[in-house]
């Protein structure tokens, strides 16, 4: 049994729009109303998969929901064509795509019954991603079957979870047992905190971790309050490597030091405010990056936003960062501009799991002849723009619901559908 880590992208769905859905999320409410492009979105997603395979990477994928979500607009007492315009945009939106909030995923060597859990997060802090879980569980059931995995429902409301995107493993390589650390929000501030403390710890039960090595750490009040509606908007880790904003966490002082005492050979990367403040951390999304190993020895990579480039503070940090000793070797930047444009980067757009790449089922996992099958139903089939006010058009939704039954057959996934 070799683990590795697959990073499984949520492929960007035919109904990606901007309806500037989340309070809390500037690059949201900043594009609120503008027209999308979901056929470039979805491609720019694939371009991104395609590069971390070329990387020598693991990649696999998580299917875009089916949308509008008419169950969900039925449980509401209304559908589609009478709903209001706000109600009428959570059951359209295609939020599912950010993979980072599917689920919180414990891989083997850290649990007590020796399986990978997977936990898909409840979501409930914002209305049009409250009704993702079903979709996503279903999806983990069939990617996850085997007896390598237990694969956990929803935490129960009121505890806000989204999954992975406030949850890091430190651990000397990805098959080693992690220190868990689950990072939370304490609301209060200007935007809700969407982590709550008690479904982070209810999951670290249920997955059956050691306590011992188990860290529940506040995210900063500042960094909520800048735009960091996730952890992971200011913070990533890799094997024995947290890289993070100096401004993260409520008590840095104390995080750091258990991450020491638990794990002395750590690395922490820390940005000062003074070189990347928090504002230009959270456009250019520096820390919303994928940091991954590279196999062969060769150290890690940052595979981060275009927008990353573009900062001068922040690419200047970076350079010197790399020009040094620092343990981050090579910077890959990608565009997945339309999914920025939402507040989604490029680690917004994936689940990591660490396992036996032969116990997934294997529809889930994706090479360049894969790729290129789906990019071709993309190509064909996703809406070329959506104006976020024009989403009632029927034409629209015919075109929307056509675009995901073809990717399911090409995948051949129909049981999703
Ligand atoms: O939940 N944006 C998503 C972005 C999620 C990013 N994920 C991570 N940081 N892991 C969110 O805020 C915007 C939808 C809209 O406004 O149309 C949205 O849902």
């Amino acid at each position: 049994m070799s683990l590795s880590e697959i990073n499984f992208d949520g492929i960007i769905g035919p109904s990606h729009n901007y309806a500037g859905l989340s309070i809390g999320n500037l690059a949201s409410a900043r594009n609120a109303g503008h027209v999308s492009q979901p056929r470039a979105a979805a491609i720019q997603g694939l371009a991104k998969m395609r590069a971390n395979i070329a990387l020598g990477l693991t990649q696999g994928i998580l299917l875009p929901h089916d949308r509008p979500n008419n169950g969900w607009l039925e449980s509401l007492g209304t559908d589609f064509a009478r709903a209001e315009a706000h109600i009428r945009a959570c059951a359209f939106s295609a939020s599912p795509m950010w993979a980072a909030n599917a689920a919180t995923v414990s891989p083997a060597p850290d649990t007590a019954d020796g399986t990978c859990h997977l936990s898909v997060a409840n979501l409930v802090t914002m209305p049009h991603r409250s009704h993702e879980w079903p979709g996503t569980l279903a999806q983990l059931r069939i990617a996850f079957a085997g007896p390598a995995f237990t694969v956990h429902g929803p935490v129960p409301a009121p505890f806000g979870d989204e999954g992975a995107a406030n949850h890091m493993r430190l651990c000397a390589s990805h098959g080693a047992a992690a220190i868990e650390v689950f990072v939370y929000g304490k609301s209060g501030g200007p935007f809700p905190a969407r982590q709550h403390v008690e479904a982070s710890k209810a999951i670290a039960r249920r997955h059956g971790l050691d306590p011992v090595r188990t860290l529940f750490v506040q995210q900063s009040e500042g960094a909520i309050a800048a735009g960091a509606f996730h952890n992971d908007v200011v913070a990533v880790a890799n094997e024995r490597v947290l890289f993070t904003h100096e401004d993260a966490f409520a008590d840095k002082h104390a995080f750091y030091a258990d991450l020491r005492r638990l794990m002395p050979e750590v690395e922490i990367v820390e940005v000062p405010a003074a070189r990347v403040s928090l504002a230009d951390a959270i456009t250019s999304y520096l820390f919303n990056a994928q940091l991954v190993t590279l196999p062969g020895g060769a150290g890690m990579a940052l595979i981060l936003p275009t927008e990353a480039r573009d900062t001068p503070s922040v690419w200047n940090w970076l350079e010197e960062h790399v020009a040094g000793n620092g343990p981050i070797r090579r910077l890959e930047p990608v565009d997945v501009r339309q999914s920025m444009a939402n507040g989604g980067g490029p680690a917004c757009l994936r689940l990591r799991v660490v396992c036996d790449p032969a116990t997934v089922d294997p529809r889930f996992l994706v090479d360049d002849a894969r790729l290129a099958a789906i990019e071709a139903v993309v190509a064909a089939h996703w809406p070329e723009t959506i104006d976020a006010s024009a989403i009632d058009s029927p034409a629209l939704v015919d075109q929307v619901r056509a675009a995901r039954r073809a990717l399911l057959e090409v995948l051949d996934l129909v049981e999703l559908a």
